[in-house]
Parts: C-alpha cells; structure tokens; sequence
C-alpha cells in the first residue's frame, strides 16, 4: 500500500511530491471545506431542511486528491458520496445542496465542468466513463476519464464489464474505489474474497495500485500517475483508496446495529486532516491562527450557500413524474392525476 504520510503526519522524504505552498493550502482548504459542509449537511437533514444524505466524513483525502490533477478537458464520472470532488472542481456548493434537498435542478452541472450528474444506481457510471473513454480514443483527444464508486460496487456486473472493455480497448479510464470497508451492512470481507480489490485490474490487462486512502499524498501521487497514462494512451489504471467510512451510511441507516463502535474509533486515529495538518504545520504553514482564519472563512461561505440553496424552488411531489420520460406513459398520466387529486383533497 502506497503511503507517504503515516497515521502521525511524518512524511517518506523518498516519496514526497513537490508541492507550492499555496497548493499545499488549497488541498487542505478543500478537505476542510469538504468536512464543514458535510457536517452542515447532517445537521440540516436532522432539522427537516434536506432529504436523506451520504456523508462523506473520513473521504476528504481519497476525493480532494482524485480531484486535484484533473484538467478542464478531462471527464468526472462520480458517485453519490463525493462531497470533496465536487468542492474541489468548483461545483457549487448551493446546488449541491439544493440536490439533497430534493430537487432534480442541483445535479444540472454548470457549463463547462465535465462533470456527469452522479450515480445512486451503484456502478452504472463505471460504463459511461468507459464509454466516455471510448469516444475520446475515437475522436484522438488526449484527455482522462476519472470514475469513481465504493468497494460494494466491484461486486456488481458494471464494474467487471466496465474494466474488461477498458483493458481490452485501452480507453484513458482512471478507475478509483473507494474502499471504505463497508457497503451498507456488508464488510470488505463479504465482498470479495480478493486479498486486494486493486488485483482485480490484472485480470483485466492492466495495473492496479493500493493507496492509502486517508493520505492524500499518496492519493494525489497514485491519481497523477494515473492520468498522466491515460492522457498518454497508456490505457487504464485501477486504485483503491482504502479508508473507511466513519458515518452511517446515510441519514436512513443505524450502523450500530451491524458494526463495532471500537473499529471506528481505530480509524479515527487515522483521520486525514488531521495527518495532513501534522505535515503542514511542520512545513511551517499551519499554526492555529491560520486554523482559525480557514474556519471562520469556510463556515461563512457553508452558510451563504445554504441560504442560496433554500432561497430556490422546493421540489413538489409532481416533480417525480417530471424526469423520466421525455413524454410521459398513459400509466404515468394517470398517476399524476391520482396524485393531483389526492393532493387537493387533502388541502395540500
Ligand atoms: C444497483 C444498485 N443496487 C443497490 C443499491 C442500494 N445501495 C445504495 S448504496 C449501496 C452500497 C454501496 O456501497 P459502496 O459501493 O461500498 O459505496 P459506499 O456507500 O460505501 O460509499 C447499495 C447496495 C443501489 N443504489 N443500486
Ligand atoms: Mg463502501
């Protein structure tokens, strides 16, 4: 496993990227923001203000640093628990938000982000960044398709079918796994029986490599060899960030009811902004001050982008039916009037 900063934030001189300081400080200004506006995120679902959320609490480091290299050119096919890739390629934060609270309208990338709309259907974006990569292959541009989804997506046809084809056609595809030890109530270990989830790309024709997921680093450092290859022609790469996901799996789910609470306390020894802080400190470009002026700033901007995302339209229950067909079905028609009728009787 690729780590460049241990549990104590004591960097391998030998592997250590040679970063700016102001870059230094913009990937950690990006975890902290991605770890404000989640907790932001929780508390407003607990208040009735947003609709059931995937916290991304523990993740900062794996989607800061898939997210970092990436180039206006390339394309990003996520999955639902992805707050810091979002945070770090510009998305705005409101209409992330405005998602969660139940409208259609917040995924509507902005233009000029090659941002696909996210995943809920686990794995389904595995194949359209295959297919992305397959169109960039045709069309002879050089750019990176990045895709990513959790360790209970390799379990599913999308993934074995995704990498197959991208083995075998070469497509410029960054997979990243984040591997965060549970798939709802499933263990790693009931997932597969693979030492590795990164091994599964030799079967496939290509490498895959681990990286420790909590390091960002070492996830920086794996995912800009990793787009570098594929902007090459060098074909595609597998990595599992391993990690672990420290919430519920979402606002729906009691994880005490299926995992012991000391296995969460082991990783929080390994929190990834934490490690990272150690390191800047002792680069000299941390200090409680600096802390403190970030946070100040970071909450500030969480909460004017919640007031902008509750100053929108509030999704209705008509929305449902608005999304699916370009033409609604007969049957839809009819459940629409159903529901129109029910609404109005019921003075709602
Ligand atoms: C095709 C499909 N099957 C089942 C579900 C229900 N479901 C939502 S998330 C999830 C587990 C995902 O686990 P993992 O891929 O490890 O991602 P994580 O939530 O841990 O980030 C399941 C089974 C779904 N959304 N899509
Ligand atoms: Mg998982």
């Amino acid at each position: 496993m690729l780590q460049i900063l241990d549990d104590e934030g004591r960097v391998r001189k030998d592997l250590e990227p040679a970063f700016s300081p102001d870059e230094l400080k913009k990937i950690y200004g990006w975890m902290v923001m991605t770890r404000t506006a989640d907790a932001k995120a929780l508390k407003l679902q607990r208040q009735g203000r947003l609709g059931t959320y995937a916290s991304s609490l523990g993740h900062e480091a794996c989607q800061v640093g898939t997210a970092f290299f990436l180039r206006p050119e390339d394309w990003v096919f996520p999955y639902f628990r992805d707050l810091g890739l979002y945070i770090s390629l510009g998305y705005p934060l409101d209409l992330y938000y405005h998602y969660w609270m139940g409208h259609e309208a917040g995924l509507r990338t902005p233009d000029g982000l090659n941002l696909f709309s996210f995943a809920i259907p686990v794995a389904s974006q595995i194949l359209h960044a295959v297919g992305a990569g397959i169109a960039a292959n045709y069309r002879k541009i050089p750019l990176a398709v990045v895709t990513t989804f959790g360790d209970g997506a390799t379990s599913e046809g999308d993934f074995h079918e995704g990498l197959n084809y991208a083995g075998v056609f070469k497509t410029p595809t960054v997979f990243v796994c984040y591997n965060n030890q549970w798939a709802i109530s499933t263990p790693r270990k009931r997932q597969t029986a693979a030492e590795t989830i990164a091994q599964k790309a030799l079967a496939y024709g290509f490498s895959g490599v681990v990286v420790d997921g909590n390091d960002v680093l070492a996830v920086l450092s794996a995912v800009r060899e990793a787009l570098e290859r594929a902007r090459a022609g060098q074909g595609p790469t597998l990595i599992e960030a391993v990690t672990y996901r420290m919430g519920h799996h979402t606002t729906s789910d009691d994880a005490t009811k299926y995992r012991d609470e000391n296995e969460v306390k082991e990783w929080e020894k390994k929190d990834p902004l934490r490690r990272f802080q150690i390191y800047l400190k002792g680069k000299g470009l941390w200090d409680d001050a600096f802390e403190k002026e970030l946070q100040e700033k970071t909450a500030e901007s969480v909460e004017k982008a919640v007031a902008e995302a509750e100053s929108r339209p509030a999704a209705t229950p008509e929305d449902v039916f608005a999304h699916t067909y370009a033409t609604m079905t007969p049957q839809l028609t009819e459940q629409l009037s159903e529901l129109e009728a029910f609404l109005k009787e019921s003075g709602r």
